[in-house]
């Protein structure tokens, strides 16, 4: 079971690659701009598996290259260390 984070400075070094959070909500969002679709869906076929393994899934929307994600833990109605875990992945992924 996730649990909440408490110690919110390990978001520090995501900040640093673009993921912010969200207004009114305890998320994080970045939006990852890709050179095309196939590109941009790759992505996001890689990054499903990653959901899979961490049993832990995205809210994402995607329009032509660009894949807008937000990231958190439902389970626990806020952040959580998946969500770090997850965004870490996505940022190796998108390279
Ligand atoms: N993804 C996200 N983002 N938050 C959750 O709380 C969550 C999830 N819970 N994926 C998982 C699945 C849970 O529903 C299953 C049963 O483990």
């Amino acid at each position: 079971m996730a649990e909440k984070l408490t110690d919110r400075s390990v978001l520090e070094p995501l900040r640093a690659t673009g993921w912010a959070e969200v207004d009114g909500r305890d998320a994080i969002a970045k939006e990852f701009t890709f050179a095309n679709f196939v590109e941009a869906f790759g992505f996001m076929s890689r990054a499903a598996l990653w959901a899979e393994k961490l049993d832990h899934h995205p809210e994402w929307f995607n329009v032509y290259k660009t894949v807008t994600v937000t990231l958190s833990t439902h389970d626990v109605d806020g952040l959580s260390d998946l969500d770090v875990k997850l965004a870490k992945a996505m940022d190796k992924l998108a390279g």
